[in-house]
C-alpha cells in the first residue's frame, strides 16, 4: 500500500520523486497505520450497510440522518472560568468555599449520564457528547458539573456502542475543561453490577482520577456505610471529590414506616461526613422524596452536618420539581436537573424551566436562559438519532410510594416482563416488586439491589406464587442469581441484616456472608489482568485495560475484537454508525485532530459464489473497494 500511495503522490506523478520527498512529504510515512484505520472504518461501514448494525435490527427507525445544530458560541481563546478551574487552582477547600458563597442554587446537568440511562437504555453515543462539549464550555460555564460517566454507562459504551468509556472520559474532559466532570460510583461494586476485590475498586478510580473524572458520587445499594469505606478513601486518597451519598427510600412523612426515619438518614450522613465526604448527595434514585419530606430533611441535614448538600430525583411522578424547589428553599445548594429535551418521566427534572422557576428569587441561578435553550435545541435534534432505543412512556401512578423502583429500572423492568408476556400483568408486577421489598426486610431499592428484588418479583408472577408463599411453600425453588447473591449477603448488609426466615429458605439453610465481601475477596492479580488484557487488544499492556478486563472479562474481550477488526467506530457519527450509508452519500470523519477522511459511499456489487459483496466507496476521493459477506 505505501508502494501504491508513493506512486500515486502528485510529486512522484510530476516526476520530481527524490529523496527529497521522502522528507518533506513525512506523512507517507505514518501512512500505514492511518491507512489500516481508514479500511477498518470502511469495513465497519461496509459491514453495517450491507447487514446492518445488530444493534438496531427490529427497533423503530431513526429517521434523521441531518447533523443536529450546534449553537453558535463566542469564539475565546479559552472557554470562561468555571468550577474546574476553581477546583484546580483552590482545592476542595476552595471550591467548597465558593459553594458556600453562591447564593443561587447551583446545577448538576445529568443529560449526559443519568438522563439518557433512564430514557435512551444508556444508547447516546460519545460522539454526540464530544459534538456539544465546546458549546457547553462556552455557553454555560456556570453549570456546577456535567455528570457524564459511570452508572450503567461504562459497560454498555463498550458492550453495546463499541466505544471506549475511558476515551469518552478523556475526551470531554478536554472539550469541557472548565466545568467540573462527575460520575456515579456504585462503591465495592465499582461500576457493575457485583462486589469487586478492593484493589479492583482502588486501580479502578485511579484510573478515573488519571483519566479526568474529578467528583465521584459513591452510594451502596444497601446505603452500608462500611462497604463504602474503600471507595471512598480511594477517592480521597486519588486527589478526586468525594460525594458520598445516601440513599433516599420510603417515606419520611408516614408515621407507619419507621425504619428509613430522621434519625436513619442524619446519623448516615453524619457518618459519611466524619469518613472525610467532601460533599453529600440526597440520591433520591425513585422519585420518592416529597416536597414536604425534603424541607424535613434538608432542616435536619443543614443543622447536623456542614458539608455542602447536592439533591438528585428522578421525575417519575411528574411533581418533583417542586421538591428541588422546596429544598432550595431551605438552603439545598446543588441539585441535578437534565436538559429539557432528555428529562421528565424516569429522567431527572426539567433543566431549562428549573432555572426559571427560580427567576427573581433569592436562589436564582446565574444560568443564561438563551445559552440553555441553544443547548436544548442541540439534544431535542440529538435525540432523534436514538429513536430506535425510546422507551414507552409508562406514568406512574400512586403505587410508585409503594413499589419504590428506581427511574432507571421502571422502563426496563416493564420490558423485561413484557418479553415474558407479563405486560398486561404489569401492576401485578409492581405489586409483587413491593411484596418482595417487604419479605426482604425493606431494603435501598437502587443497582444492584433493586436488580434482585425486580429478578424476584417476575419470577413469583412467572411462577404463579405469592411472595408469602416463599416461607410456606415446601418446594425447593430455582432462585435467581442475582436473589442468591442479595440474600446471600455478597452484595452487602442492610440495616438490621436480612430476615432470618427468609434467608433460611432461600439459600436452603447455606450460611449467608455477614461481613463485608471484600474483606474476604483474594486480591485481584492486575499483572495478570494486564497481560491478558493486552493478548486480547494486541497492544501496549496497559493498567486500564486491565482494570476494564476485570470488571468485565467477556465485555472486553468482545470489544477489543470488535475494536481490532473495525478500529475506532465512535468517530462515525451517530446515523452511520446505526444506519451506515446511502449511495452517493458523503461524509466526514475526523480520525483524529486535523485529519479528515472524506468517505463516499457509492455502491455494493452483486453477490459473488463466495457470498461475498463488494462495496465501493471512494477515500479521499481514491476508489477503495471492501468485501463482505451478505448475512442479510
Ligand atoms: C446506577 O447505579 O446506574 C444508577 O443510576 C442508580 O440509581
Ligand atoms: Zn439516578
Amino acid at each position: 500500500p505505501f508502494l501504491l500511495k508513493l506512486v500515486n503522490h502528485p510529486t512522484f506523478l510530476a516526476g520530481e520523486a527524490t529523496t527529497r520527498l521522502i522528507d518533506t512529504t513525512p506523512e507517507l510515512f505514518r501512512l500505514p497505520r492511518r491507512r489500516d484505520r481508514a479500511t477498518k472504518l470502511l469495513t465497519f461501514l461496509a459491514e453495517t450497510i450491507v447487514n446492518g448494525n445488530p444493534l438496531v435490527a427490529g427497533r423503530p427507525v431513526a429517521v434523521r440522518t441531518e447533523p443536529a445544530p450546534i449553537p453558535e458560541y463566542p469564539q475565546r481563546s479559552k472557554p470562561p472560568r468555571g468550577t474546574a478551574d476553581i477546583f484546580r487552582e483552590e482545592g476542595i477547600d476552595g471550591l467548597t468555599r465558593w459553594i458556600g458563597q453562591q447564593k443561587g442554587l447551583l446545577i448538576t446537568d445529568t443529560t449526559m449520564r443519568d438522563a439518557h440511562q433512564s430514557l435512551l437504555a444508556t444508547r447516546v453515543r460519545s460522539y454526540d457528547m464530544l459534538q456539544i462539549g465546546p458549546a457547553y464550555a462556552h455557553l454555560a460555564p456556570e453549570l456546577f458539573s456535567l455528570e457524564m460517566w459511570g452508572g450503567a454507562t461504562f459497560d454498555t459504551s463498550m458492550r453495546f456502542l463499541n466505544e471506549s468509556p475511558w476515551q469518552r472520559l478523556a475526551d470531554l474532559r478536554a472539550t469541557v475543561p472548565n466545568i467540573l466532570t462527575q460520575m456515579l460510583l456504585r462503591a465495592s461494586n465499582a461500576v457493575g453490577y457485583t462486589n469487586y476485590p478492593d484493589n479492583v475498586v482502588r486501580a479502578f478510580v485511579h484510573e478515573a482520577v488519571q483519566a479526568g473524572m474529578d467528583i465521584f458520587r459513591v452510594f451502596d445499594a444497601l446505603n452500608w456505610e462500611e462497604n463504602m469505606r474503600v471507595a471512598m478513601d480511594a477517592v480521597l486518597a486519588e486527589g478526586g471529590i468525594c460525594e458520598a451519598s445516601i440513599c433516599y427510600t420510603g417515606d419520611l412523612q408516614n408515621p407507619g414506616r419507621t425504619k428509613y426515619d430522621l434519625k436513619y438518614y442524619v446519623d448516615l450522613a453524619k457518618k459519611l461526613e466524619a469518613g472525610g465526604a467532601h460533599l453529600l448527595a440526597i440520591k433520591d434514585m425513585a422519585g420518592l422524596l416529597k416536597p414536604a419530606a425534603a424541607v424535613t430533611l434538608m432542616r435536619a441535614l443543614r443543622e447536623e452536618i456542614g458539608i455542602p448538600i447536592h439533591l438528585h430525583t428522578h421525575d417519575t411522578a411528574g411533581i418533583q420539581a417542586s421538591t428541588l424547589l422546596a429544598a432550595a428553599s431551605e438552603g439545598l445548594q446543588i441539585a441535578d436537573a437534565a436538559l429539557a429535551p432528555m428529562s421528565g418521566g424516569t429522567s431527572q427534572v426539567n433543566l431549562n424551566t428549573l432555572v426559571e422557576a427560580l427567576r427573581f428569587t433569592e436562589r436564582e441561578s446565574v444560568l443564561s436562559t438563551n445559552a440553555l435553550t441553544d443547548l436544548a435545541t442541540y439534544w431535542q435534534a440529538a435525540r432523534e438519532f436514538y429513536r430506535p432505543f425510546e422507551s414507552d412512556v409508562l406514568p406512574a401512578t400512586g403505587d410508585l410510594y409503594d413499589h419504590e423502583m428506581p427511574g432507571g429500572q421502571y422502563t426496563n423492568l416493564f420490558q423485561q416482563a413484557r418479553a415474558l408476556g407479563l405486560a398486561d400483568r404489569w401492576s401485578g408486577v409492581c405489586r409483587a416488586y413491593a411484596d418482595v421489598n417487604r419479605l426482604f426486610g425493606d431494603i435501598v431499592k437502587v443497582t444492584p439491589t433493586s436488580k434482585a428484588v425486580g429478578d424476584m418479583a417476575l419470577f413469583l408472577v412467572a411462577n404463579e406464587m405469592s411472595a408469602d408463599e416463599v416461607l410456606t411453600s415446601n418446594k425447593q425453588h430455582a432462585y435467581p442469581a442475582s436473589v442468591l447473591d442479595l440474600i446471600g449477603g455478597r452484595m452487602g448488609q442492610p440495616p438490621g441484616g436480612f430476615p432470618t426466615e427468609v434467608t433460611k429458605v432461600i439459600l436452603a439453610g447455606e450460611a449467608p456472608l455477614t461481613e463485608r465481601p471484600g474483606a474476604t475477596m483474594p486480591a485481584a492479580d492486575l499483572d495478570a489482568a494486564r497481560a491478558t488484557a493486552a493478548e486480547m487488544t494486541k497492544e501496549k499492556p496497559s493498567d486500564r485495560d486491565a482494570v476494564t478486563y476485570l470488571l468485565y472479562p467477556k465485555v472486553f474481550k468482545e470489544f477489543a475484537a470488535h475494536r481490532e477488526k473495525f478500529g475506532d467506530v465512535a468517530i462515525l457519527p451517530t446515523p452511520n454508525f446505526l444506519y451506515g450509508q446511502e449511495p452517493g452519500d458523503e461524509i466526514a470523519v475526523d480520525i483524529e485532530p486535523g485529519k479528515r477522511l472524506i468517505v463516499k459511499f457509492l455502491a455494493v456489487g452483486q453477490p459473488h459464489p463466495d457470498g461475498s459483496r463488494t462495496v465501493f466507496f471512494e477515500l479521499n476521493g481514491q476508489p477503495r473497494e471492501v468485501a463482505v459477506v451478505d448475512r442479510s
